[in-house]
């Protein structure tokens, strides 16, 4: 396991999650991303650091999760509609798990109530543990899991 201390948590965002606020709010919720950011800022303790990203671009959120594993950084990762087919995406985020580090895999809506190409997610049988359905609060809960879990 990684014992270097929490610092800072990326929050890692995949395709079309930069349209929040206007995208199906009806799934979504009214929020963007900076309503988010503020929300997690809000909810940490001083001296932890949330590094909110968003793309829409796969090999850079790939970037993103090596980053985390070469700096010793926790995620927390909604992978967008990535979660259901991105095996280049499952075989970075197995990297995290696989150094030890915690990678939370959240979403917002519950996929499994919806369309039936949403029910499988390739990220989560390599993920330490999976939150949906709560909104925002999925993202919430997953850096609390995170601090809570930290040695
Ligand atoms: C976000 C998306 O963009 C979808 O492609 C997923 C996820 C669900 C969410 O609920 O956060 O199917």
């Amino acid at each position: 396991m990684n014992h270097k201390p929490v610092t800072r948590i990326l929050v890692l965002n995949g395709p079309n999650l930069g349209r929040l606020g206007s995208r199906e709010p009806e799934v979504y919720g009214s929020g963007n991303l900076a309503d988010l950011e503020a929300l997690l800022v809000e909810s940490v303790p001083p001296g932890i650091e949330i590094d909110l990203r968003q793309t829409n671009d796969e090999g850079e959120l790939i970037d993103w999760l090596h980053e985390a594993v070469d700096s010793a950084t926790p995620v927390v990762l909604n992978p967008a509609a990535f979660t259901h087919y991105s095996y280049g995406l499952r075989d970075a985020a197995a990297l995290v798990t696989k150094a030890g580090l915690p990678l939370i895999e959240v979403h917002i809506s519950n996929p499994h109530t919806r369309e039936e190409f949403r029910h499988d997610s390739v990220i989560s049988g390599v993920a330490t543990g999976v939150i949906a359905g709560f909104g925002f609060d999925s993202y919430r809960l997953g850096v609390d899991q995170i601090l809570r879990a930290r040695s």
